[in-house]
């Protein structure tokens, strides 16, 4: 059946432009991996993670490189030997025992080049050689014409993942290398191009009643194409969960089609809903003889997915449906977990998506200014349940429509759209990031003078590709895009919005005034851990606007956004550790807001994206997860906000017309049974005493909220600074503060702590004696390794909470119930000495 040799081994690299630091020095070379990995292994630069290093490297992504490796052919009886390269980034010149192999300048694709004629028994070299993209791309755009972006490096003009070039939330470090498999592949007579199966489900998909249960008929319809090195007849075979179907395929056919039927398939369904069973495809090519020529296998899963983007009174839906049930998305961007990608192992991928469903996601969007992701990252979220948008790459920016570009992104999309066709968690396509809106709103008109930008890409090259390729997922032109001519692409009440003006310019009370159909991006910054910014930032002291967060700090006018969000709710930050505290506490808050009021406009709203779920170094930025992987108190508030029963307390009536007066309770259930439960809403004050209070009932449908009027008793406080409202069922709780906490006279925390050894680390028990607002443990401040089960736990007087904390060694029990590791709002005004005692 031929073989496969891959060729990792051996590889060693080299500057080959000069001026450079390094000119004359050969290193090792990892591969898959980078020329800055490379270097950093080899000692040859400093972690360009650390402080400002990144401000010293800009020079690797300008130079060329060489990639080179020596090996040993023995010569075999295939008639074909190719040199197939999973990934080359990007503008690469490849050579065999000096012969020109081929030339790519591509990131997102493969190639395979035929090279048995130039193999030579004994010692064969093989290098890459590598063009600086940069350099590359500004002489595409001094071609073609410039173009308006969000950033000022040429990344529109280069099929190369964007983000590499700096973004606002990334550092700019420009990648070369071959950081996707490289290997042989000898075969004889014909090989399997390309598979990809097409899975629909007739009817009983499931719907409402069908509760993660079986679907009528799995449909998939494999199509193959093959290379043929010479004519004859073959077979294709095929399997799939029991059915199997075989074709032959006559001299001269390249291209077949096999429809294979499974009986009542379990049905895969987003965590959650359902279960993820998965089924293996297995696909084989027998020449006329029977011998096996090439085999290929993986998992698919049968559900169906579609898009109703129906007019509606209030405009248009965008409501992902799938095996007929409409799913409130519960998602979070998704941005290149690593600068250097090719870090990213499977466990590593795995422990991030683990986070996201940890907390509540079932909706990941692969950001446009990144990469089609992995084979690992689907085969993961195939297996968690997570549903996937992945953007074709494009982000912030006007593209070029002309060669050399259009023919790339063709081939491109063709590609991905075939790699990624098995995998039930890819639930739809979207055109691009932003550049619809970029193109109506950004000022982009004027100085592109009639030149392309990249519109063609989005309403007709694309949709035209998964049109033929995969009929069975939705595409949507942009995110965001209204889905109407003549409406303006981010118009709220239309298809998919992104919401900046939060953050950008207003407070986060200010997502209560959107109705929105659908959220693909909102968001809101804070710091990462203090273990990661201590591990990265070595200013001393460290501060807000020390000269390292300054550099780990990439949004414009992050930091006075920062501040200006602060200021509106908490009193000035006493020292470094309140700043820290309060940021990513005022982050946690800004999309519980957000999140708690689009859900409770279900089925209004049947969606929200948080930007961003991870981080691809460690910085401030709007992640959830940051760039080490520690959860900052946002993941915890996901956690709750996302969870499928939410109590909340909205400022608003019931009903529209809104804004208006008043408070509702909001229950919204998107479990599949029915909530039922009593729930008693009060008032108290500050010490905790109760003023007035309301027993109702809760009757929430599956899948459905419901809003109650709070009656005037509890809604209206006396003195809205010393008041509270707690609405409590005995499990979900929502709390309601009239006012600001720099407004609110919070008592002194005082609280009883004890810490018992566990296998595990520590438990933390905690007895409040004052009413305690957003009691958080941070155990890294004290051991990196060290993580907590729960944040911003608010107690009354007399009630208790324990904190679970994971750390391999005991940790110092005074340390862990003191301040700055147990905190809460109440402490703030405290001097950083004077820890809480009982
Ligand atoms: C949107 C995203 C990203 C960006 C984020 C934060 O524009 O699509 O490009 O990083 O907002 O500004």
């Amino acid at each position: 059946m031929g073989f496969r040799r891959t060729l990792h081994d051996g590889w060693s690299a080299a500057v080959v432009s000069t001026p450079a630091p390094v000119v004359g020095q050969r290193f090792p070379a990892t591969v898959p991996g980078c020329v800055h990995t490379d270097l950093l292994a080899a000692g040859l630069i400093d972690d360009p993670f650390l402080d400002d290093n990144e401000a010293r490297l800009g020079w690797i992504g300008r130079a060329d490189w060489e990639y080179e490796a020596e090996f040993d052919w023995a010569g075999r009886d295939e008639r074909r030997v190719d040199l197939v390269c999973d990934g080359l980034d990007t503008v690469a010149t490849v050579t065999l025992n000096e012969a020109r192999v081929g030339s790519t300048a591509n990131m997102h694709r493969g190639h395979r080049f035929d090279v048995r004629s130039l193999l030579r028994r004994g010692p064969n070299v093989l290098r890459v050689r590598f063009a600086s993209a940069p350099r590359h791309a500004e002489a595409v755009r001094d071609r073609l014409g410039d173009r308006p972006r969000a950033y000022p490096d040429p990344f529109p003009f280069v099929r190369k993942m964007a983000c590499n070039f700096g973004w606002d939330w990334g550092p700019s470090l420009v990648t070369a290398g071959i950081w996707q498999p490289i290997g042989l592949h000898g075969w004889d007579v014909a090989r399997l191009a390309t598979v990809r199966p097409l899975v629909t489900v007739d009817g009983g998909a499931g719907g409402a009643g069908g509760a993660g249960g079986a679907g009528g008929a799995g449909r998939v319809e494999v199509h193959v194409e093959i290379e043929r090195d010479c004519d004859g007849p073959l077979t294709i075979g095929a399997t799939v969960g029991g059915a199997a179907g075989l074709t032959r395929l006559e001299p001269g056919q390249h291209n077949a089609v096999l429809t294979l039927t499974v009986d009542e398939p379990e049905l895969w369904w987003p965590h959650g809903y359902g279960a993820q069973p998965l089924y293996p495809l297995d696909v084989t090519l027998h020449a006329a003889d029977g011998t096996r020529l090439d085999e290929w296998r993986r998992h698919l899963g049968f559900r169906s997915v579609r898009l109703d983007t129906a007019a509606d009174e209030h405009g248009s839906a965008f409501t992902v449906v799938v095996n007929d049930l409409p799913v409130f998305v519960r998602g979070a961007n998704w941005i290149p977990d690593d600068v250097f990608v090719t870090r990213i192992d499977r466990a590593r991928y795995r422990e991030r998506l683990l986070q996201a469903r940890g907390a509540g996601i079932d909706y990941l969007r692969v950001w446009g200014g990144g990469r089609y992701e992995s084979d690992d990252f689907y085969d993961l979220a195939d297996e968690l349940g997570l549903m996937v948008g992945q953007d074709f790459l494009f982000a912030c920016a006007a593209y070029p429509e002309e060669e050399p570009l259009a023919g790339e992104v063709a081939a491109e999309a063709a590609e991905q759209v075939t790699r990624l066709a098995p995998h039930p968690s890819l639930v739809m396509w979207v055109g691009n990031n932003e550049n619809i809106w970029g193109f109506h709103d950004w000022d982009w008109q004027e100085p592109l003078a009639g030149r392309t930008w990249g519109g063609g890409y989005y309403f007709d090259v694309l949709p035209d590709i998964v049109a033929r390729l995969d009929p069975t997922r939705p595409y949507w032109p942009g995110n965001p895009y209204s889905g109407r001519d003549g409406v303006h692409p981010n118009d709220p009440a239309h298809g998919s919005t992104h919401i900046w003006d939060v953050w950008n310019q207003r407070d986060y009370r200010h997502y209560r005034g959107y109705r929105p159909r659908f959220v693909a991006e909102f968001g809101y910054q804070a710091p990462p851990a203090f273990a990661t910014l201590r591990r990265a930032i070595r200013d001393e002291p460290l501060a807000a606007d020390s000269p390292g967060m300054a550099h780990h700090q990439k949004a414009a006018d992050g930091a006075a956004k920062l501040r200006r969000g602060l200021d509106a709710h908490f009193p000035s930050p006493g020292d470094f550790d309140d700043w820290h505290f309060l940021t990513q506490l005022n982050q946690a808050r800004a999309i519980a807001v957000g999140i708690e009021h689009f859900r409770s406009l279900r089925p209004l709203c049947m969606g929200t994206v948080v930007w961003q779920l991870n981080d691809c170094w460690p910085a401030t930025s709007w992640a959830a997860v940051d760039g080490d992987g520690r959860r900052k108190p946002l993941w915890y508030a996901l956690r709750r906000a996302y969870a499928d029963r939410l109590l909340t307390i909205q400022p608003r009536p019931p009903s529209p017309p809104w804004p208006g007066d008043g408070l509702s309770l909001v229950a919204v259930n998107d479990g599949r049974a029915p909530w039922h439960s009593p729930v008693t809403v009060t008032r108290y004050d500050l010490d905790g005493r109760p003023l007035a209070s309301t027993a109702l009932e809760l009757r929430v449908p599956p899948l459905g909220a419901v809003t109650v009027a709070l009656q005037a008793g509890p809604a209206c406080p006396g003195e809205p600074t010393r008041e509270l409202l707690l609405a409590d069922t005995g499990g979900e709780r929502a709390w309601w503060f009239f006012a600001e906490d720099r407004d609110i006279p919070y008592p002194p925390a005082r609280y009883s702590a004890t810490v018992s050894a566990t296998p595990g680390g520590a438990r933390v028990d905690v007895t409040a004696h004052t009413l305690l607002r957003d009691l958080t443990l941070f155990p890294d401040r004290l051991d990196p390794g060290a993580s907590v089960d729960e944040a911003m736990v608010t107690l009354l007087p007399g009630e208790s909470t324990a904190f679970t904390v994971h750390c391999g060694h005991p940790l110092d029990p005074a340390a862990l119930t003191a301040r700055p590791v147990l905190r809460c709002v109440n402490d703030l005004a405290a001097p950083a000495d004077d820890a809480p005692g009982p």
